[in-house]
């Protein structure tokens, strides 16, 4: 059995019993690394410096980026390797160079895991982001739903067998689409339809925002808005929003209206891998196209993957190279390896911490004053609106990071402070819970949050600098010392 990867036994009273995860193979990966980093040394020693110094930041520091996680050994480990060498464009038994066979395991293997896992009847695992997984979802609907009729309508089977002027038509249909996706201040993607983003240029875009009193989804404004707008696509996901979907609800709307549903999972892919969210809060067996990363909750390799139903799955399969470049062979050997540790009951009990942990810290900030947009959590991510201290995000993120805190900033709906400066701070608890970190230790990672937050003071009218009061970063720094060697990062790992 995989155990639990990256991390140590959790220090809390209460906490899950713990595998030293990891800690097994901590020997051989170090003798691993060790030779690994002496052979960079040789030729480029600043790599090799700079790797280094990147695992002591991220032991000694507090990680709070939502979007963050500590992937295991054996999934770093994995990347390591000559599958990187290899041109595979194309897909499984279909690729356009020779000598793929290995490859073609490799991604059937990591295919097979996804598939397993979240229950979807086909999976795409070679984006090399999430974005590239939205741009290969939004090319495999346009392909799906305008591209593909309109073939049939001239009865041809391919694009190149049009005449120029059918051709132009089509492109200008394809052009000529409708997408609604939650905006970037109530907490979605960029790649939902933000003006200056590709989404925002590929398609006409219109925003579902969250009700302005409660910060919460509003279904039946999206549902008005879905009815005015007719869009061909309703994207459904966030990067920023502290709430579960009903994705039930969001698809009756989508075929109200005979739109195809996509959801990006990205950041709550864990939970649904974990089991946290399950029914009308699992997108899975709702959305017609689901995309995710694989390095946020799901704590697998940077990397993204799309499922779909059958209806989508052949143009979604022809992803490479109409949408990406080459697959990454040894990342998705990583990504089979991070879902065969999903696949694990180790990983429901993780996953089920990370919203446990969100709620402890979330309660944690609201008791000691603080404002919430949306007044809590339900999954693993907390936006805390910085303006009650007097702060912008920028000074907050600063003070923060000066203290060992790292986070980052992020606009609330309707951001007095823009999307630069904004006025919130995302957080999030994925990757100290995966260090071992409990409710007893969010509580106080809360509680030495706020210590920052109200030791931190404006410069004049700046939206950036601030002043940190004297002794504060030390006194957190010690604090968060003793709770990060009380769960270390990669026990046993030494270079
Ligand atoms: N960068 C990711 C995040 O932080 O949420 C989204 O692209």
């Amino acid at each position: 059995m995989t155990a639990d990867p990256a991390t140590t036994p959790a220090a809390a009273p209460g906490a899950p019993a713990a595998a030293a995860p990891g800690a097994e193979y901590a020997d051989t990966a170090s003798a691993a690394y060790r030779s690994i980093l002496q052979i960079i040394e040789t030729i480029e020693p600043r790599i090799a410096d700079a790797t280094r110094k990147e695992l002591a930041d991220q032991r000694d520091s507090l990680k709070l980026i939502a979007s963050e996680n500590y992937a295991s050994l054996a999934v770093l480990l994995t990347m390591g390797s000559w599958l990187s060498d290899k041109y595979a464009e194309g897909t499984v038994g279909h690729r356009f160079y020779a000598g793929c066979q290995n490859v073609d395991t490799v991604e059937s293997v990591a295919a097979e895991h996804a598939r397993e896992l979240f229950g979807a009847p086909y999976a795409y695992v070679q984006p090399h982001s999430g974005i590239d997984a939205n741009l290969v979802a939004f090319w495999a609907i346009l392909a799906t739903r305008v591209e593909a009729p309109a073939l049939a309508e001239h009865g041809v089977k391919h694009v190149n067998d049009l005449s120029e002027a059918d051709w132009e038509k089509l492109r200008n249909k394809l052009g000529n689409q409708r997408l609604l996706g939650m905006s970037l201040d109530a907490g979605g993607h960029l790649t939902h339809g933000f003006r200056p983003n590709i989404s925002g240029k590929m398609f006409h875009q219109r925003s579902y925002g969250t009700d302005p009193n409660t910060g919460l989804l509003d279904y039946d404004a999206v549902a008005a808005a879905a009815r005015e707008f007719k869009p061909l696509i309703i994207v459904a996901g966030y990067s920023a929003y502290p709430r579960r979907i009903n994705f039930a609800k969001m698809r009756e709307i989508a075929d109200e209206v005979g739109a195809t549903l996509m959801v990006d999972m990205a950041h709550f892919a864990g939970l649904v891998a974990g089991k946290v969210f399950t029914g009308d809060e699992d997108p899975v067996p709702h959305a017609h196209v689901t995309t995710t990363t694989t390095h946020k909750s799901l704590r697998g390799p940077r990397g993204g993957l799309v499922l779909a139903t059958e209806e989508y799955a052949p143009a979604v399969d022809k992803g490479c190279p109409m949408v990406l470049g080459g697959p990454l062979s040894h990342v998705m050997a990583a990504k089979a390896v991070a879902l065969a540790e999903a696949r694990q009951p180790a990983f429901r009990a993780y996953a089920q911490r990370v919203a446990d942990n969100a709620k402890a810290f979330a309660e944690g900030l609201l008791k000691r004053g603080a404002r919430l947009v949306t007044g809590g959590t339900d999954n693993h991510l907390v936006l805390l609106d910085v303006t009650s201290f007097g702060l912008t995000g920028r000074q907050a993120e600063s003070a923060l990071l000066d203290s060992g805190v790292v986070t980052n900033r992020n606009a609330i709906p309707a951001d007095p402070n823009g999307a630069w400066y904004t006025s919130g701070i995302r957080f999030g608890t994925p990757a100290l819970t995966t260090r071992g970190f409990g409710p007893d230790e969010f509580d106080r990672v809360a509680e030495l949050v706020v210590d920052v937050l109200r030791n931190t003071t404006p410069e004049g009218s700046s939206k950036a600098k601030y002043t940190l009061a004297e002794g504060t970063a030390e006194r957190v720094r010690a604090a968060s010392a003793e709770l990060l060697a009380a769960n270390p990062l990669y026990p046993g790992l030494t270079l």
